[in-house]
């Protein structure tokens, strides 16, 4: 099963990325837009990993959510990777400013490394991803609207962290959560 590592979106965030996507309906064509069932900000990729396997990764994710503790997000600005060139993503970028995000991005790392799995060699660069580019023919244009956007500010506290399952289908990427791990790290409220 292919497994990825995530916190679940509010209703209100989801919703303010609904509205930045119809802002950029122009491109309906260029990109494919995520529905919101599956919007979510990622922790950690894991990939293609054998069943037998869950139990450990429910485990190591319970440990992580151990040590780290409950923060909140604030969405806001648009961006696209790659950051020059032909856009790949388009991305609502995330801030948080106690560090707490940054250090659970850490502690996955590295105990996701003790189990085996590879670290990411990317610097961890937290977005909410609101589409993918099918084919690029915008000239550029694409890249300038998205810049251009000019999104509220949204907040959400994050107090659980979830394991994912995605299957690939032909009409994308279905999601499922499998386990949930409440964060209990740290002197947070
Ligand atoms: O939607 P975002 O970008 O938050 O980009 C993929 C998606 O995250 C990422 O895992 C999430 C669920 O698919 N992803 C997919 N393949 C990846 C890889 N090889 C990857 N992240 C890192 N390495």
């Amino acid at each position: 099963m292919r497994l990825f590592i995530a916190i679940e979106l509010s209703d209100e965030i989801k919703a303010s990325l609904r509205k930045t996507q119809r802002e950029l309906s122009a491109f309906d064509r260029a990109v494919r837009w995520v529905t919101a069932d599956q919007m979510h900000l990622t922790l950690k990729f894991l990939g293609e990993v054998p069943d037998t396997r869950a139990d450990d990764i429910r485990a190591a994710t319970e440990r992580i959510a151990q040590v780290s503790s409950p923060f909140e997000i604030a969405v806001g600005g648009c961006g696209c990777f790659p950051p020059k060139g032909r856009v790949r993503v388009v991305w609502m970028g995330v801030e948080e400013a106690s560090g707490a995000l940054a250090e659970c991005n850490e502690h996955c790392e590295s105990i996701y490394a003790e189990i085996g799995f590879e670290r990411e060699r990317r610097a961890f660069s937290p977005h909410l991803t609101l589409g993918r580019i099918r084919e690029d023919k915008t000239d550029g244009r694409l890249r300038e609207a998205v810049e251009a956007v000019q999104a509220d500010i949204h907040r959400q506290k994050a107090t659980e962290m979830c394991v994912v399952q995605s299957t690939l289908t032909p009409h994308g990427a279905r999601y499922a959560i499998i386990s949930r791990h409440s964060l209990k790290g740290g002197d947070a409220d």
